[in-house]
């Protein structure tokens, strides 16, 4: 890719980014990967989600089709949909597409990264995981751990845990 196109996709990167600063995480081939933070479901949660941005800045489409990580038994990706007026998660399973040139968020109330069974890997100096790409492979990645949610209201409760009315 040119450079030029590069810097213009920079700066419309640094104009649209919020007052915090965008961390970049990691870049693969064309992929950056950006603004991670992970969550349990709450205190004494056995699940959590993560979430991050995923820039395809390459000319090639991409696609997550899946994440592992030793802090949990199973990590699966996510997205909400609503039934009836409930939300529930859902597995995608064909993976997330990652189209040349787009940016797709990953963010609470739509579509994450869902640890099921909680390892002691998960916390201290965060949550390692590691994203499976299609073209770009194996990308290792360390979420920063944020606060779990208060018990008056959070979108990523999985089912089991949803206590709150
Ligand atoms: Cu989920």
């Amino acid at each position: 890719m040119p450079a030029r196109a590069l810097c213009a996709i920079s700066a419309l990167f640094v104009l649209l980014a919020p007052p915090a600063v965008a961390e970049t995480l990691a870049e693969a081939g064309g992929l950056v990967i950006a603004d991670g933070s992970a969550r349990a479901a709450g205190a004494a949660a056995r699940s959590g989600a993560a979430y991050l941005t995923l820039s395809n800045t390459g000319e090639t489409d991409d696609r997550l089709v899946a994440a592992t990580s030793p802090a949990a038994e199973r990590v699966e990706l996510h997205d909400h949909v609503v039934d009836d007026g409930i939300a529930r998660m859902v597995e995608i399973e064909s993976g997330i597409p990652l189209p040349a040139g787009e940016t797709v968020s990953l963010e609470q109330g739509g579509m994450h990264i869902m640890f099921l069974g909680l390892t002691d890997a998960w916390g201290g100096d965060g949550v390692p995981v590691t994203l499976v790409f299609e073209q770009a492979g194996e990308v290792e990645v360390t979420l920063p751990l944020a606060a779990a949610p208060s018990a008056a209201h959070g979108g990523d409760h999985h089912p089991e845990h949803d206590s709150h009315h």
